[in-house]
């Protein structure tokens, strides 16, 4: 066979045009490609939810992959190693109860089953603003590339429709804060805003954030590290079962109120 480079540049571009056109009318739209993520849009797709997550990065995992302080290893507790264990992520116990598993193999393996269970990643594409409807509810996301505003590019973006969306973008939590600035501070939270993440208190923060991954707004659930940061809790490092349990909550709560949605 003699290989032709626009028989190869067709087969890129049809492939991925078919999956972005798919892409602009979804069930559950995340933003942000970390651990919380990736294990929420797993947990979607498991259940046949249409999803997607855009990540601004070209590469997948968000402070997963660098682990604590670039030594590439993360710890678990038991109940984060029962779903590395699902998703067939090799750990050891180091002491009782802490468990360390690889942060590369961590990162590609929860990426391969994401995927492989029907979720769609789009990497290098930055959520820059949401789509609002009746009640200010969300209703979508507004995309761009990332190399628009890394070049500092006036370019307009497209937009995408979903009935849910998931603010999965770690600590700045984008999201949240766009929701905030434009419509004017009326998240679940105390004071409406995002309360900002408090220091690092690993134990606090793995508890805390089960509880702060709810829907924040109407259309909008908060998973991950966005959920502490948007609530108030401590950060907790590189211990990361509840990046992933907060993922398979927010998965949990979508699942919830899209059913809700098709009732009424
Ligand atoms: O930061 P990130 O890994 O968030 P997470 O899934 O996990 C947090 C942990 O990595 C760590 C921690 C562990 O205890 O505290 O920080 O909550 O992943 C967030 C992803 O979102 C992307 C960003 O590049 C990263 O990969 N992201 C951020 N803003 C946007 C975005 C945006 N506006 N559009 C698209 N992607």
């Amino acid at each position: 066979m003699q290989l032709d480079e626009i028989t190869i540049s067709k087969a890129i571009t049809e492939s991925f045009m078919r999956d972005f056109l798919e892409a602009m009318e979804v069930d559950v739209a995340i933003g942000g490609a970390g651990p919380a993520g990736m294990t929420a849009a797993y947990y979607l797709a498991r259940e046949r939810v249409k999803t997607v997550i855009f990540e601004r990065q070209l590469r997948v995992g968000g402070g997963m992959p660098g682990g604590g302080m670039m030594f590439n290893r993360i710890v678990v507790q038991a109940e984060g190693k029962k779903l590395l264990d699902e998703f067939n992520v090799e750990t050891k116990e180091y002491r009782n109860g802490y468990y360390i598993a690889d942060s590369l193999e961590a990162t590609s393996t929860i990426c391969s089953q994401t995927i492989k269970a029907g979720a769609k990643i789009f990497n290098l594409i930055s959520v820059e603003d949401v789509m609002i409807r009746e009640g200010d509810r969300i209703a979508g996301l507004v995309l761009n590339w990332s190399a628009t505003s890394l070049a500092g590019l006036h370019v307009d973006p497209l937009a995408i429709r979903a009935k849910m969306v998931i603010d999965a973008t770690g600590h700045a939590s984008e999201i949240c804060h766009i929701v905030v600035n434009k419509l004017g501070g009326k998240l679940r939270t105390k004071a409406g805003g995002v309360s900002g993440e408090k220091p690092m208190w690993a134990d606090r923060g793995e508890k805390a954030i089960i509880d702060n991954t709810k829907e924040v707004y109407p259309g909008l659930i908060v998973a991950g590290m966005a959920a502490n940061a948007v609530f108030g809790a401590p950060r907790m490092g590189p211990i990361f079962g509840g990046m992933l349990l907060s993922g398979k909550r927010a998965a949990e709560i979508a699942i919830e109120i899209l059913s809700q949605m098709k009732v009424s």
